[in-house]
């Protein structure tokens, strides 16, 4: 830490915010924008919790013009948002829908007239619907039509871009959208999330491929990883802990990195694995120049065998975290520990962990420039009657996890930026609006935005890191870090 307390970063480090498509955008039915699968999911009654759909969301299609203001004010110098495929390629083939063009590229218009650097998605979920109704991700058909999708965006609008993200996520498409069933398309079918987790890993070095093939762009991915404890030294707890950790990381890292699938996952899956192709792994492991980190919440896991000992230890099982999904792949069950606080969403906070998943993922794979893609907490947030809207507890959030990022660089990690989840408060998926991500409020009914107090904290501590003397950059003292 530096004397006068502010945690220095790199003066080249990327401060940002993120965003996605389908949360924030609204206008689903404008400009020529087909359907995607959140529409039909939000749209299914049960699926989302209110019904609430992303119908008008932000309504950031026709206020892009004010948030990209709002992340001005901020001071952020990059901004992360995704591209909704439906709205540039209506029917997830073909040529490209120039008024849905047209809206990106006016967004990048603005970015750039605020010097704020556009680093783009791929793809977030919103698969166009006539691609759903061919099997989604569990067809291998998706893979070609989403490097078609990328090779038309990318000579569109490619000069204009020197950093392209190819998924968000993969696990949550695969996993949450196929196994769980809690996400869009719905389906709890462990063979279809199989071919889906492939087919999107597939799907991503194809498009890494054609960006390479079509400019000088850096590629990356973003992945949801896991920070994975056992409940107890219980060698079930152990198994159980191995396996969950295997399906949220090494089912993605080690085809990217090491050109393989674990092997105790293929093991564990049997008949249900995914046919894998001659040259697949190959295209898969196409080098890539950055890693995307999206980062939350610590897993503590234990068996499902041992449940009556596990709450005896104080333990309460967590069952809105992936409910059943484990049940289909091992026997394991998410904890939560006693006394430790927790975000709205229900996860824990324990910045620390971060650390040492950057620390882990450095050691066990390869150095790699790596950007923190996604961070941050929803919060029983309110407006109070003079107009403010307070939340320390977001504030303590984000400045906890900077310093386990802080801590990461200092021990040599590559970590090249900083993203808060979210710019704005928006559609949270299954949970529909009840959870507010973001660091601006959304008065849903008129669109109306406010700054929240984390917003101008974070202005601030990006202010104080360009006024930083980089020459009394001290790291971090570990022991400071809140837990
Ligand atoms: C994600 C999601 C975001 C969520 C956020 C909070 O990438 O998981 O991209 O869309 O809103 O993670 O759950």
């Amino acid at each position: 830490m530096a004397t006068d307390g502010v945690t220095v970063f790199p003066p080249s480090f990327v401060w940002g915010t993120a965003t996605a498509s389908y949360q924030i955008e609204g206008a689903v039915d404008e400009d020529g924008r087909g359907l995607s699968i959140w529409d039909t999911f939000s749209r299914t009654p049960g699926k989302v919790l209110h019904g609430d759909t992303g119908d008008i969301a932000c309504d950031h299609y026709h206020r892009y013009a004010e948030d990209v203001q709002l992340m001005h004010e901020l001071g952020i110098n990059s901004y992360r948002f995704s591209i909704a495929w439906p709205r540039v390629q209506p029917e997830g083939k073909g040529e490209l829908n120039p008024d849905g063009l047209r809206f990106y590229s006016e967004l990048l218009d603005h970015l750039e007239a605020n010097q704020i650097v556009p680093f783009p998605t791929l793809y977030h979920w919103d698969l166009p619907q006539s691609l759903g109704d061919q099997g989604g991700w569990s067809s291998r058909d998706t893979a070609y039509r989403f490097a078609d999708y990328v090779d038309k965006l990318v000579s569109a609008l490619g000069p204009r871009i020197s950093q392209w993200t190819t998924l968000n996520e993969p696990w949550c498409s695969a996993w949450l959208g196929y196994a769980v069933g809690q996400h869009a398309p719905g389906e709890t079918n462990v063979s279809a999330a199989l071919a889906a987790n492939h087919h999107l890993l597939l799907a991503h070095g194809l498009a890494a491929q054609a960006i390479r093939a079509r400019s000088d762009a850096e590629v990356g991915i973003t992945l949801n990883l896991a920070h994975v404890t056992p409940a107890s030294d219980d060698p079930l707890d152990r198994l159980a802990a191995t396996l969950t950790e295997g399906n949220a990381n090494r089912m993605f890292l080690d085809p990217l990195f090491l050109g393989d699938y674990p092997a105790d996952m293929m093991d564990l899956y049997g008949d249900a694995r995914a046919e894998i192709k001659e040259g697949d792994l190959a295209t898969i492991s196409t080098v890539i120049d950055f890693l995307g980190v999206n980062y939350y919440a610590p897993a503590i896991v234990g068996s499902r065998e041992r449940i009556a000992e596990l709450q005896a230890l104080g333990y309460c099982v967590d069952a809105r975290r992936t409910p059943n999904l484990l049940d289909m792949t091992a026997s394991a069950v998410h904890v939560k520990r006693p006394g430790f606080t927790s975000t709205q969403m229900g996860w824990e906070v324990e910045p620390a962990t971060l650390t040492e998943l950057l620390c882990n993922l450095r050691d066990q794979y390869r150095p790699i420039p790596i950007y923190i893609t996604e961070n941050g907490m929803s919060n029983a947030d309110y407006v109070r009657q003079d107009g403010s809207v307070l939340d320390p507890e977001r504030t303590a959030y984000l400045e906890g996890h900077l310093r386990a990022v802080a801590g990461a660089i200092a021990a040599g990690v590559d970590v090249r930026g900083y993203y808060v989840w979210s710019l704005l408060d928006n559609f949270e998926w299954a949970l529909g609006y009840s959870q507010r991500f973001g660091i601006i409020w959304v008065d849903y009914a008129t669109g109306e935005r406010t700054p929240k107090a984390s917003y101008y904290w974070y202005r601030d501590f990006i202010a104080a890191q360009a006024r930083q003397p980089r020459e009394c950059s001290v790291p971090p003292d570990p022991s400071s870090i809140p837990v």
